[in-house]
């Protein structure tokens, strides 16, 4: 394989085929050496179990079906199937993530089901969002964070402030939550998602912004901490999405969107005194100049909302989204690996860069390609697509090893630690984000299809598929 690789990247190189060939090294693996379990430890070639998923198994099965699908790996989306069949069971004494249960499994499931249509993934996929269903019995109806799926009981993380579920999770259920009603003619799924939007938008927001923390119980903010990396990223692109899978007809979706875009320019984008444009994090009106890794979703996010900007503000998105992936590629190409830390900081005299040890690692995350992969389909910048290529050799140099590939500790170290974890999102975003940058833009088109949080290709519920009554629901 060292050959195949030396021969792809010399000579004429297809990246998408190179992408596939990246994919078949992390499944083969996963499928020698950690099949059924939920993720694969690929240097000491063993099964890895997170406790997001309490004793749910299959995480990586059911993360990479539709990446396996759209390759067209054929052999191995079947096996997939099967085990799906025999062996993926919610019946379960298991306490699990919400809302990581929800992007994964039922997102996977979802977007298996509407690319192949087989029925057994829309079955597995109502199944798991019934079991969720006790996560809302709360006194506002804003889930809890945890939920154990046999007794029913409901609590929050035991850190988040005053007891508080978390934005980034209870507000990244809308999406699967509509297709849940759509797919089981049941109303229920819908009714719930539709509820927290309701909680939401009653709310005061200080400046506008909306805090990661809410109390389910007492309906009041938690901490007015700010930001659209870790604990609020996935709620600003859910707000956009729905509005976008609903054919353009979900029209509060829509203004919470750009509402909450105008809120976040004014008081958490800044420049840099050398030109980056970032996203800092907003604690009770004071800035931390700091970027995540997982903010770096947010310049595709602009460039994908930017045609229903209002006010004539399509361009200014799109240069939003553009500055934005720049600077997230100005964090890869400032470290040792060419791969971007956890965080980076623009604060002490240094420009997106890691500062704290302890934010210097890559856990294989998606999110910088999946700018990329949004901002070439949006401009067609040949840019775009050698930056990505950049992040394969790098991956290819760094994270690849025997049993698969594998996250580092220290992106500025010139020799690689590494983690020893293969993430199931590596799968299931990823690669599927190199593979879409590198294929034709008919490959799942953006009006027919939006992405989960997760990456799964979810349709676009077209008007005259009756959605209008979906909505008013
Ligand atoms: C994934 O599970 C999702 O992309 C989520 O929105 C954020 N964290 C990981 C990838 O970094």
């Amino acid at each position: 394989s060292q050959y195949l690789l030396c021969f792809l990247l010399n000579q004429h190189y297809n990246p998408a085929f190179v992408s596939l060939q990246m994919m078949k090294h992390a499944w083969d693996n996963y499928k020698r050496y950690a099949w059924g379990l939920n993720e694969l430890k690929p240097i000491s070639k063993q099964g890895h179990s997170s406790n997001l998923f309490g004793n749910i198994q299959g995480a990586t099965i059911v993360d990479a079906l539709d990446t396996l699908y759209i390759m067209e790996m054929k052999e191995e989306f079947k096996e997939a199937k099967e085990w799906v069949e025999k062996n993926l069971d919610f019946n379960v004494n298991a306490e699990i993530s919400v809302f990581e249960v929800n992007i994964r499994f039922v997102g996977g499931l979802l977007s298996a089901y509407y690319l192949s249509g087989e029925e057994i993934f829309r079955k597995k996929a109502v199944e798991l969002g019934e079991k969720l269903l006790p996560a809302f019995n709360t006194p506002t109806g804003i889930p809890w964070a945890l939920l154990n799926i046999k007794s029913g009981i409901g609590r929050n993380w035991p850190w988040a402030s005053g007891g508080s579920s978390i934005l980034a999770e209870f507000g990244t259920l809308h999406l699967e939550f509509v297709h849940l009603s759509h797919l089981s003619g049941n109303p229920v799924f819908a009714e719930k998602v539709m509820n927290i939007r309701k909680v939401l938008s009653r709310l005061d927001k200080p400046e506008g912004l909306y805090p990661n923390y809410l109390n389910p119980s007492s309906g009041q903010w938690g901490q007015h901490h700010v930001s659209i990396g870790g604990l609020g990223d996935s709620f600003y692109e859910y707000l956009l999405k729905a509005w976008l899978m609903s054919d353009k007809t979900d029209e509060e979706g829509k203004k919470m969107y750009y509402d909450a875009v105008q809120a976040i320019e004014t008081h958490l984008i800044r420049k840099s005194s050398g030109g980056l444009t970032y996203i800092a994090e907003w604690k009770g009106g004071l800035l931390e100049h700091k970027m995540g890794h997982l903010t770096c979703f947010a310049g595709g996010m602009f460039a994908l909302g930017a045609d229903g900007a209002p006010n004539d503000k399509t361009g200014h998105h799109i240069e939003l989204g553009a500055e934005i992936a720049r600077t997230c590629h100005e964090s890869y190409d400032r470290t040792s690996m060419k791969l971007g830390p956890e965080a980076f900081r623009f604060d002490g005299g240094v420009e997106a860069i890691a500062t704290r040890q302890n934010e210097k690692y890559y856990i294989l995350r998606p999110e910088v390609i999946e700018t990329y992969m949004y901002m070439w389909r949006l401009t067609h910048d040949p840019k775009y697509r050698q930056w990505g290529w950049e992040a394969v050799e790098a991956l290819e140099k760094h994270c690849r090893v025997d049993g698969g590939y594998s996250g580092l500790r220290d992106v500025y170290n010139n020799h690689e630690s590494h983690d020893d974890v293969q993430q199931s999102f590596f799968l299931s975003e990823t690669l599927k984000y190199l593979y879409l940058l590198f294929s034709e833009d008919d490959l799942l088109p953006f009006e027919h299809w939006v992405f989960n949080t997760e990456a799964h290709p979810l349709p676009v519920l077209h008007k005259e598929d009756g959605n209008k009554e979906e909505n008013q629901k």
